[in-house]
């Protein structure tokens, strides 16, 4: 299985991790409330197929990039929980067309409703659902429960589009990292920067990874925008994060010195041409 080619490597990614979204009427996800808030459109139609897109990790090696520009000039980019722009555009450019965030931060950032870094782009928040995939009980014992905030945001801020990640797509990941990992990983989801690179492999058609596999820019430092030193913030403690980085490492289509020189990996869909037509 460690032998697998970057191109089966890709197949199996794609076709076992499909991105999906809760709607409304999917199993605990009904009633007018649900109805009224949970997003009509599904993500792909929303964006509708995007060609060339960004997805920039937290990482204090983003510091001093300067591939803010080179980040821009991208139909879309992803960022990842509070990471801002303002202040740091030089590094990690301006432009905000998605942020995925985790559920813990949507109930421990008491400024979660009024913050404007979060409104800007398409929300998308995840929670360690278990591993079952069974929304039911997703539902009545979350790990952080955001759902009353999700439905007070919604009323907030009715015109931006806020979607809540399937635990499927997790688990999904979840299973194709540890089949083409050598050791047994971490019963833990994956990351929400492996989370994201998986949702612009099913919106774009090339996507760009910056400083997820870290350029010679690496240091202990946690983020880009914080002084903290920690370095499990790239190698991974509760998520399986060397493992992702390891998948990534094997589904580059770049240069290894663009990684060493920018902490840059790219990959190319393979599906994405016309989109698949069933429903996502
Ligand atoms: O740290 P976090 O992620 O917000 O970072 C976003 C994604 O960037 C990648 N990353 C980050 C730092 C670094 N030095 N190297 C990296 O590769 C990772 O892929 C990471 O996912 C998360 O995944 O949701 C996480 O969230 C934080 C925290 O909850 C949020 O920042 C909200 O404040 C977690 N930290 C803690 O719980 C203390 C972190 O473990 C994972």
């Amino acid at each position: 299985k460690f032998f697998k080619s970057r191109d089966e490597l890709q197949r199996e990614v794609e076709e076992r991790v499909a991105l999906r979204t809760v709607r409304a009427g999917d199993g605990p996800f009904s009633g007018d409330d649900w109805d009224a808030f949970l997003p009509k459109k599904d993500l792909r139609e929303l964006l509708g197929p995007m060609k060339r897109c960004a997805v920039v990790m937290s990482s204090g090696s983003m510091r001093d990039s300067s591939l803010g520009s080179q980040i821009d000039e991208h139909d879309a980019v992803i960022r990842f929980n509070a990471a801002p722009t303002k202040g740091f555009s030089a590094d990690v450019g301006n432009k905000t067309t998605l942020r995925l965030i985790n559920s813990q931060l949507m109930t421990v950032e008491a400024k979660f409703l009024s913050n404007p870094l979060y409104h800007t782009g398409v929300l998308i928040v995840w929670d360690p659902a278990p591993y079952s995939r069974d929304l039911y009980a997703w539902y009545k014992k979350p790990d952080f429960n955001f759902f009353p905030k999700y439905k007070e945001y919604r009323k907030a801020h009715p015109e931006q589009p806020f979607y809540i990640l399937s635990p499927s797509v997790q688990w999904d990941l979840w299973d194709v990292i540890q089949e083409n990992s050598e050791t047994d990983i971490q019963p833990n989801p994956p990351s929400s920067g492996m989370l994201g690179i998986t949702v612009m492999m099913s919106l774009c058609e090339e996507i760009t990874i910056y400083e997820f596999l870290p350029s010679r820019r690496r240091s202990d430092l946690c983020y880009y925008f914080k002084g903290h030193i920690n370095k499990q913030c790239t190698i991974g403690h509760y998520h399986p994060l060397t493992f992702e980085k390891m998948l990534i490492k094997r589904l580059n289509r770049g240069h290894n010195c663009d990684i060493h020189d920018f902490g840059k990996v790219s990959s190319k869909s393979r599906r994405i041409r016309g989109f698949r037509s069933e429903s996502i």
